[in-house]
Formats: C-alpha cells, sequence, structure tokens
C-alpha cells in the first residue's frame, strides 16, 4: 500500500482464486456464494413461471434432467431436434426474463476468467433428483463458440465429468459443489462433458436436489 502516493489497493470483497481445470476451462470456487439466497429467490419466481419439465430427445427418450430455461431463449428438445426458441412451448409464453442476479453473475465470472463483454440471452436451469444424470454430449446448439458458458453448481455437490474432444476421449472427474462457477471457453468449448448420477444427499438451497445454471450466447 502507497498511502503517501494516494495508490490505496481496493480489498473490499474477499479474492477468489482462479483455477485452471484445462486450456480455456476456469473453475471460481465459492464465486455464487454472495448471492446465493438472491438466487434462490429468482430462481422461484422463475420456476412459477415456466416450471421444471422432463424433455424428450429426439430419440424419443424421457431426459431424467428436470429443465427449464430464463431470458430471451430457452433451451427445448422435442422429436424435432435441440435447439433454442425465444417461447415456452409447455406455457405458450416467452420465457420469464433473466434475474438480474443471474446475469450479473455471469458477466462477472466470464470477465473473471478472461471472457469480457459476455452477455447471455439463455439461461439453462437444470435440476436433479437422486440418481439423475447427464450423459456425455457437447453444447453445440449455439451460434458462436467463440462466447464461453458460465455454469453456476448449487445445492448438492457432482461428479462432473469432463472429457476430450471426441467421445471416446478419456474423462476426468471433478467434484462441483454449491456456489462453484466453472467458465468453459476457448479451447474447452467444445469438448464432451457430463454429469455422474447425483448420490443420495441433502443441502439447504435445495434439499436432495443439485440445480445447476449455464448461461449461455445463443444467437
Ligand atoms: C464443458 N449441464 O446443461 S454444467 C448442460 O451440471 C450441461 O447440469 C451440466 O452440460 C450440469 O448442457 C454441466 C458444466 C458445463 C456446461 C457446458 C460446457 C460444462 C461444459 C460446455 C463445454 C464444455
Ligand atoms: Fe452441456
Amino acid at each position: 500500500m502507497e498511502a503517501a502516493t494516494g495508490s490505496l489497493e481496493l480489498d473490499l470483497e474477499p479474492h477468489h482464486g482462479v483455477e485452471r481445470l484445462a486450456p480455456g476451462a476456469y473453475v471460481l470456487r465459492g464465486f455464487a456464494l454472495p448471492c446465493s439466497s438472491e438466487i434462490r429467490m429468482a430462481l422461484d419466481r422463475v420456476t412459477e413461471a415456466a416450471p421444471f419439465r422432463h424433455m424428450t430427445t429426439p430419440g424419443r427418450r424421457r431426459m431424467s434432467v428436470a429443465m427449464t430455461s430464463c431470458g430471451a431463449f430457452g433451451w427445448v428438445s422435442d422429436q424435432r431436434g435441440y435447439r433454442y426458441e425465444p417461447v415456452d412451448p409447455e406455457t405458450g409464453r416467452p420465457w420469464p426474463a433473466m434475474p438480474e442476479t443471474i446475469l450479473r453473475l455471469g458477466r462477472e465470472a466470464a470477465a473473471s476468467a478472461g471472457f469480457p463483454g459476455f452477455e447471455p440471452d439463455a439461461c439453462l436451469v437444470n435440476r436433479y433428483a437422486p440418481g439423475t444424470k447427464l450423459s456425455l454430449h457437447q453444447d453445440k446448439d449455439e451460434l458462436d463458440f467463440s462466447w464461453p458458458i458460465v455454469s453456476v453448481s448449487l445445492g448438492v455437490s457432482a461428479i462432473f465429468l469432463f472429457g476430450g474432444e471426441r467421445r471416446q476421449d478419456p474423462v476426468a472427474r471433478v467434484r462441483l459443489a454449491h456456489g462453484d462457477v466453472v467458465v468453459w471457453g476457448g479451447r474447452s468449448r467444445l469438448r464432451y462433458h457430463g454429469v455422474a448420477p447425483l448420490g443420495d444427499a441433502w443441502h439447504p438451497f435445495a434439499g436432495p436436489c443439485r440445480i445447476n445454471l449455464t448461461l449461455r450466447r445463443a444467437r
């Protein structure tokens, strides 16, 4: 600190370390903790307007993850395929707006990982009950892969499966706990990933469930 020259360092917020998982993939442990109760209330408003539902894959399989969305676009899967839509097919209404607290978290996490200017227009909300898993897949329904995806883990911890660029590549296992934020960009943006079956546990945020938010630039 340089009190005499007036160059004071501002250090009001606790400092979060940014841990690199892989080129372009950064874990911000606990980054969402300061706003978790605001997110909890915001999610109640989102799921009141656009309730969680189990979508169907193009191969007619029911997904075990319950999903909804907020923002200008929501992610939809049905027999016709995967895509982003401005209207929720269940309610016939536009998806609920992205809550300001979630939008701000997404911008700040992306900037902290070296992606300034990220303005998500879609937030997919995934809910995992005990035993729910998400099979290995790539996220490629977005227009521009130069934008990262920001994921926010809430509630019960999960083992995240982080593969490579090909489905058969080896898979690393990473535990993601309540409040952890991961930014997936650059060379990691198109890597295969999934979630191992959720264990039986309890967390005050969502009881037996894990909630994951993924903030995306869809268009
Ligand atoms: C790595 N969700 O919604 S978030 C999904 O925990 C999804 O609900 C998981 O995969 C979940 O599509 C994982 C972490 C994540 C999200 C996007 C990625 C990891 C990623 C894109 C590229 C590489
Ligand atoms: Fe994904």
